[in-house]
């Protein structure tokens, strides 16, 4: 499972700012790692989470115009998503786009039901499949958002993942949110029990981002990690690193393990 943050390819700081660049570096990265049994997910970035926000769509539906809100986060999702999935394409990645909000309906924004013949029967023919953080259908809220996170850890364990790989615009997980406090210490390695006495001191997030930041992140992430599913933090904003970690090597990041 290869999940890829959406401040790796977008600029969160803008509003529907797409990092071509970084999308293309990426998809080359997958290319050469050459994975097998591979799922991708990405999340949000500048193109869900504004949206999301300004109509409030994680809070469920409790007025008329949220609606055109849902529609409309839903909507550049697919465009995100888009982008990413053609240059996976034109390099020669056979990539598949499946779409959350059409197999995926959430209870109090927890995955309740989950058509996942589609994923199966792509991973069999050795497709790979790419999902996002989307908008999505809820059986209490009436809609909310699912996290790309929430969906990285659910397929994981729905699928036996062997490993986890979360690419982010950060080197791994500190001590202390690194983009305000500069004396911030990275962890090469983390076990649950430790994660758990940590989470109050990650960060909620610096930027726009309705899912949570680093600790939404890592909340999401302790089922799979209780399964035995090891993940690893990187920084794919470094070039090369996704490859690497992707084809079983050792880079910087932090390793996250049961014990
Ligand atoms: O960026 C949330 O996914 P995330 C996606 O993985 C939306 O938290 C639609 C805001």
């Amino acid at each position: 499972m290869l999940k890829i943050g959406g401040s790796v390819i977008t600029d969160k700081n803008g509003e529907l700012a797409a990092k071509t660049h970084e999308i293309n570096r990426l998809a080359e990265e997958i290319q050469n790692a050459n994975i097998k049994n591979l799922i991708i997910i990405h999340g949000g970035g500048s193109f869900g989470h504004p949206v999301a926000e300004k109509y409030k769509i994680k809070d469920g539906y409790k007025e008329e115009l949220q609606k055109i809100g849902f529609s409309e986060t839903h909507h550049v999702m697919t465009v995100l998503n888009g982008l990413f999935v053609d240059s996976l394409v034109w390099h020669n990645v056979p990539a598949v786009s499946i779409t959350p909000s059409s197999c995926i309906i959430t209870e109090n924004g927890r995955i309740k039901q989950f058509e996942d013949a589609p994923v199966k029967a792509l991973l069999k023919l050795g497709f790979t499949p790419v999902l996002y953080g989307d908008a999505v259908l809820d059986t209490k809220l009436g809609f909310t958002i699912l996290s790309g996170d929430q969906l990285v850890s659910a397929l994981a364990i729905k699928f036996n993942a062997r490993s986890i790989i979360i690419g982010i615009d950060e080197d791994g997980v500190f001590n202390a949110d690194p983009k305000l406090d500069k004396t911030a210490k990275m962890f090469e390695h983390l076990t649950l029990e430790e994660l758990r006495k940590l989470q109050g001191k990650l960060g909620k997030a610096t930027a726009c981002d309705v899912t949570g930041g680093m600790f939404g992140k890592m909340a999401e992430l302790i089922p799979a990690i209780e399964q035995k599913i090891p993940v690893t933090i990187v920084n794919a904003t470094e070039p090369r690193y996704v490859c690497r970690v992707l084809q079983g090597e050792k880079v910087k990041g932090t390793i996250i393990e049961k014990e």
